[in-house]
């Protein structure tokens, strides 16, 4: 992409209402715009980058055995009132009439809706287990809205639901997902610790929030240091085999969210290892057992011919919430630093003189090069002084930068640089090519 072409307001001012470091940075980079309250455009760069986070997500979800399908975002409020949570809900669902006067809401969930849908289609438990999930915008009307994308009014999750004949199948499907959660936000370069949680308003009595620790989390958070270094891509995960005891690793360690701390337990562990610090929550996965199946009537027939209602489980992703989370986790003083897997482009390319003819032509040609061998690279082609470019490429904080001036255009080098601890190297365009291939 050419930047000359390419739509990337950029701000040199840091935004006034943006209180957190990745909220600003979202702003100044060009990722986002506030629409109203708590809602927010994508812009293209920012879009890019939802994008790769929804790619992880899904890849991870599929490598589980969870099928993708998408429901809608306005739901009827009959199905609401089956499961008795449209009054419970309050002043977080956002209310809609249709021009019949019936009454619609904005999803800010789906367990009724999934359910709706498995209840009319799922009459034996041959049929199970199952596990569905979408991607899908939400509307939860928030108190306060804050912090950019971290705390949105509408906002993007991954949202899966598990169908299972009793407790303990649900409880496999939920050692899917906690395995598939672990795998999916260690791909992004994060490190999400599993702790118990409360289950607020979705319910049921077996929960774990996925936590990074970050100074600007909303959640006070206690933990086991050695939690932070267990490797998890390490391992290849076979999800037809008993995941119980790769849970346990996790789940016997302490590790818990303010509403489930046990100040005792927690005095037990020697003091190295305690951890207290914020948490920001970006995964959320729960077992309720039949608490949307029983008065929604999701009922099979079992093995001996009697109808059971479903036991269920949902899992959820802050997808939107992610871009704000990586940046508090990976940033410096220049910008944003873009861990490989979610960067919007691989590489940006800088032609450092723009009124040099044959830095023009080389990078012009390194540019042509890049994308013919399927590198993605965003060519800062403008007309800009080479300050402004560096200062630019540093807060959009592309993984590697490649900048090509007058001197190195006479010796035949480009300069490659790693936005992640700024190391550089003088090479030729073949080996800086072969180096990001
Ligand atoms: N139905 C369940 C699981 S599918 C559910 O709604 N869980 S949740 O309420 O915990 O939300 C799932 C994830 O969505 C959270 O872990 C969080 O990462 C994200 N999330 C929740 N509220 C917001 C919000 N207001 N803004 C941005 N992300 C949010």
């Amino acid at each position: 992409m050419r930047l000359s072409r390419y739509f990337l307001p950029t701000l040199k001012e840091n935004p006034s209402e943006a209180q957190i470091v990745s909220h600003r940075l979202m702003l100044r980079a060009g990722l986002i715009r506030q629409a109203s309250a708590g809602i927010y455009s994508w812009l293209p760069l920012g879009f890019r980058v939802l994008k790769r986070i929804e790619q992880i997500v899904r890849e991870e979800q599929d490598a589980a055995g969870c099928h993708e399908l998408l429901m809608p975002t306005i739901q009827s409020a009959d199905l609401w009132r089956e499961s008795g949570r449209y009054e419970d809900y309050g002043k977080e669902m956002l209310r809609i009439k249709d021009r019949h006067e019936r009454d619609m809401l904005y999803g800010p969930t789906n367990e009724e809706l999934i359910t709706a849908i498995f209840r009319d289609s799922v009459r034996s438990y041959r049929e199970l287990p199952k596990l569905l999930y979408h991607i899908q915008w939400k509307f939860r009307d928030e108190v306060r809205p804050r912090f950019g994308v971290m705390r949105g009014r509408e906002f993007l999750m991954k949202d899966s639901y598990s169908f299972d004949l009793d407790q303990a199948g649900a409880r496999r499907a939920y050692n899917k997902m906690f395995v598939a959660y672990l795998r999916t936000f260690a791909r992004m370069g994060l490190k999400a610790i599993p702790m118990q949680a409360d289950t607020g308003p979705i319910g049921g009595d077996l929960s774990h929030e996925f936590i990074i620790l970050a100074e600007t989390g909303e959640s006070q958070v206690y933990c086991d240091r050695e939690l932070v270094d267990f490797d998890v891509l390490g391992e290849a995960v076979d999800y037809e085999a008993d995941l119980q005891p790769m849970v346990d690793r996790w789940a016997s360690r302490y590790a818990a969210t303010d509403e489930k701390h046990d100040p005792v337990r927690f005095a037990a562990l020697p003091e190295a290892r305690r951890i207290e610090a914020r948490g920001i929550e970006v995964g959320h996965i729960f077992y309720f057992g039949t608490k949307y199946s029983a008065p929604m009537r999701a009922e099979v027939s079992g093995p001996t011919g009697e109808m059971v209602p479903l036991h269920m489980g949902s899992y959820g992703i802050g997808v939107s919430r992610l871009a704000g989370a990586i940046i508090e986790a990976s940033h410096d003083g220049n910008g944003i630093v873009w861990p490989d897997a979610v960067a919007p482009f691989k590489v940006g390319l800088i032609n450092v003189k723009a009124d040099d003819a044959a830095c023009g032509k080389a990078a012009d040609e390194l540019y042509d090069r890049l994308r013919a061998a399927g590198i993605e690279v965003l060519y800062d082609d403008t007309e800009e002084r080479a300050g402004a470019k560096f200062a630019n490429m540093d807060l959009i904080g592309l993984p590697w930068q490649i900048l090509v001036g007058p001197r190195g255009v006479k010796a035949g080098t480009v300069e490659l640089k790693r936005r992640a601890g700024g190391e550089r190297a003088e090479l030729s365009a073949e080996a800086a090519l072969a180096k990001l291939a």
